[in-house]
């Protein structure tokens, strides 16, 4: 049972005790019911206190209990909340640390609430794709008013309990402590005054109107539809507060119910969920158990102050972490500063950071010219260029230099993180850090793990990951990494797609409608072409068997880069972004056709996504094979947080499941029979193929 029972005086205490914060699974909600029963029986007990044990008073309902049968078997959380009201003695619910979803609607469901100050409060069901399934859509208007309560179910956002209780006329707590130190002793008391108040208070009881009634729904509503385009969940919110309002409280009730059992099926859910659960799948390693020591990172060193080295350094100072920059030139590093500085008094104007932040995160960094200096970082990250020769230099001063058992990084994208370790005298405190551009922006890293990589590296630069509010990803090595090697192939489709009889914007358009934040053309030229052309050189020497289509090569000699040149695939107004068409690079495409003796055809949008995803799918089941990634849902998190893959899609492998594993093989087996598409590499990957055989999924 993971709900303890304990009476203390005339006062019964449930305490939930389902590590780590408290989820509503079965045996917690058996335990709560089974000890209302007992403090019902005993004559002895005047009144209930229920409180979380640990750090949360409950994050609510058990997520990795949804979709098996546990999540609905009784006693569901509707019927525990039921119990609670029909309880005979009152029920205080002592909240602390964490409220959220399923446990604020337990906490709802109680006679009284007694919070402490600095819990976070939260309908956050919305973030999985799902709405408050246990009355939280039809308890907190009551107690909040309609418009804070629907502002906090549909951003799911937290909200401090100190807040909430400033609320005017707010209902929802009867008392807030003046620390979480003394809420037991608070609660306890505020139980044994309550003891004999009859009729006893409930939620359900309260009135709840909106003055406003059906104009401000369908303003809720407009507001709703333009944030949320793939998510059916945020508008059936609404729909859901609208029936609070409008219905008795037990239709109101129904209906919630009836929606929150509709989302629950739905492929977005299914995703979100999935992707919650993979986020934080991924910090861990199925080799360097959670207890590894770790080594204390108190000063990092960043080498290199360009675009890349300025955005890494920015993350650390953000953290509270002190950076040392090196340059090779007094002049790189006062542009690397600029830019440093550049960005962050943009945030300033906007609001976003205080200008004593701002401060106080420059006299964090510092820069130097002298390797020597260095010496003292316990973590140093080179971010120069990407040329194995220009790495090793590096590596072999950062060798000379650095205190023992410092961390020395590599931010390389392509390079061989063995053969930069095997530079230094120490390679097992070499490890790969593949910050995403802009670094101080995109959430992903792929961290490389080189063979010789030590386990408490490994533990400590996981850990500096969260520090810094990344997402981290192990990644063993390979050319590419996960994310870039999946690309690759997503890439050439692109480039087959336009051969075959496409324009850039007709793929651009179609991968954007399923989802993407932006077509691969698009993509080509935000990244710069530039930098895929000298991967392909590289390329036709290493691999002469792999096709490759040559329009972007043709791009690339008219010095069409991307947006820093104003022309790539379209063309771009100087200090604009929007992507404009360029006839000449139509009449381009059209010509190579031409010369390669092709006749256009009409491709359909399904054809063009399909490609380009399966694509991403098999080369992912080819990685997962080969152990670079740990695990399937590791891809996933790649490319929702590097590579703007849709979320409400769940990821490559994810959406794959989703498809069907049998559907997405048979649809290579088709691509192979396409003479001007790469046969070779749409025989389904061996995993995938075994999979398919099985009638398994990707896990
Ligand atoms: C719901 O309540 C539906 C109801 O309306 C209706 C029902 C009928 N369940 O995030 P962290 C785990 S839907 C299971 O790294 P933090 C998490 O997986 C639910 N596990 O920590 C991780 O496990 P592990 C509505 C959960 O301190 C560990 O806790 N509730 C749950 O940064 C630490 O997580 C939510 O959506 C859960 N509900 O943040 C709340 N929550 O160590 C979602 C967490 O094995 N949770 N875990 O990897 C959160 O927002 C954050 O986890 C929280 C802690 C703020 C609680």
């Amino acid at each position: 049972m993971t709900a303890e029972y304990k009476v203390h005086g005339n006062v019964a205490v449930i305490t939930l005790a389902n590590p780590p914060v408290n989820g509503l699974g079965l045996s917690t909600r058996q335990g709560i019911v089974d000890g209302l029963e007992k403090a019902n029986a005993d004559s002895a007990v005047k009144s209930i206190v229920i409180t979380g044990a640990g750090g949360a008073f409950s994050g609510g309902a058990d997520i990795k209990e949804f979709g098996t049968d546990k999540a609905m078997q009784e006693p569901n959380l509707n019927s525990v909340i039921a119990a609670i009201e029909n309880s005979d003695k009152p029920v205080v619910a002592a909240i602390h640390s964490v409220a959220m979803g399923g446990g604020l609607e337990l906490a709802l469901g109680c006679h009284y609430r007694v919070a402490a100050p600095g819990c976070s409060v939260a309908l956050p069901e919305v973030k999985l794709g799902i709405l408050p399934g246990a009355g939280g859509t039809q308890r907190l208007p009551r107690v909040l008013g309609v418009e804070p309560a629907l502002n906090m179910i549909v951003s799911g956002e937290a909200i401090k309990s100190e807040m909430l209780a400033m609320l005017p006329g707010q209902k929802l707590f009867d008392k807030l402590v003046a620390s979480p130190e003394v809420l037991a002793a608070e609660a306890l008391a505020f139980a044994q005054s309550v003891a004999d108040v009859r009729p006893m208070p409930l939620v359900r009881n309260l009135p709840c109107k909106h003055p406003q009634g059906d104009a401000y729904f369908q303003f809720a509503r407009n507001m709703v539809k333009g944030m949320s385009k793939n998510f059916p969940a945020p508008a059936k919110c609404v729909d859901a507060v609208e029936a609070a309002t409008k219905k008795k409280f037990a239709d109101g009730l129904a209906t919630e119910r009836e929606i929150f059992i509709n989302l629950m099926w739905t492929a977005e859910s299914r995703s979100l969920r999935h992707l919650f659960l993979a986020e934080r799948a991924a910090s861990k390693i199925p080799d360097v158990p959670s207890d590894t020591p770790k080594r204390d990172i108190k000063a990092v060193a960043v080498i290199g102050a360009g675009t890349m080295g300025g955005g890494i350094a920015m993350n650390f100072l953000n953290a509270g972490i002190p950076v040392k920059m090196l340059e090779m030139k007094q002049e790189a590093l006062d542009r690397g500063l600029a830019t440093i500085r550049k960005n962050y008094e943009a945030q300033v104007k906007k609001g976003k950071l205080k200008q004593d932040k701002y401060e106080q995160r420059m006299a964090l960094l510092s820069t130097t010219l002298d390797y020597a200096d260095l010496k003292d970082a316990d973590l140093v990250i080179e971010a120069v260029f990407e040329e194995i020769g220009v790495k090793e230099a590096v590596f072999k001063q950062l060798d000379a230099v650095m205190k023992p058992g410092a961390i020395l990084a590599s931010n390389t994208s392509t390079l061989d993180v063995n053969k930069i370790a095997a530079f230094t005298q120490r390679p097992q405190d070499v490890v790969g850090l593949h910050f995403f551009s802009p670094a101080n922006v995109m959430k992903l890293l792929e961290v490389v793990r080189g063979d010789k990589t030590a386990k408490d590296v490994m533990a400590t630069v996981m850990a500096v990951a969260k520090k810094i509010k990344k997402v981290a990803v192990v990644s063993g090595v390979c050319d590419g990494f996960i994310g870039n090697r999946m690309i690759e192939q997503y890439g050439r489709q692109g480039g087959f797609l336009l051969d075959e009889g496409c324009t850039p914007a007709q793929v651009d358009k179609a991968i954007e409608k399923f989802g993407f934040a932006m077509g691969p053309f698009r993509m080509g030229d935000l990244a710069g072409n530039d930098i895929g052309w000298a991967i392909r050189k590289r390329r036709y020497q290493e691999k002469p068997d792999m096709k490759y289509s040559k329009t972007a090569d043709l791009l690339c000699e008219k010095g069409r880069f991307g947006q820093k040149t104003g022309a790539g695939w379209y063309d771009y107004v100087p200090g604009k972004r929007d992507a404009i068409p360029n006839a000449e690079v139509v009449q381009m495409i059209e010509e190579h056709r031409k010369s390669l003796g092709i006749t256009p055809r009409k491709i359909s949008d399904e054809e063009i996504v399909q490609r380009l995803v399966f694509a991403l799918v098999n080369e992912a089941a080819h990685i997962l094979e080969e152990g670079i990634a740990n695990k399937a849902s590791d891809i996933d998190v790649v490319y929702i947080f590097g590579y703007g893959f849709p979320v409400h899609r769940g990821g490559p492998l994810n959406y794959a499941n989703e498809v069907g594993l049998f559907n997405v093989a048979a649809a290579m087996k088709r691509f192979a029979q396409n003479p001007l598409d790469d046969a070779k590499f749409w025989q389904p990957a061996p995993l995938l193929a075994r999979l398919v055989a099985e009638g398994k999924n990707f896990q």
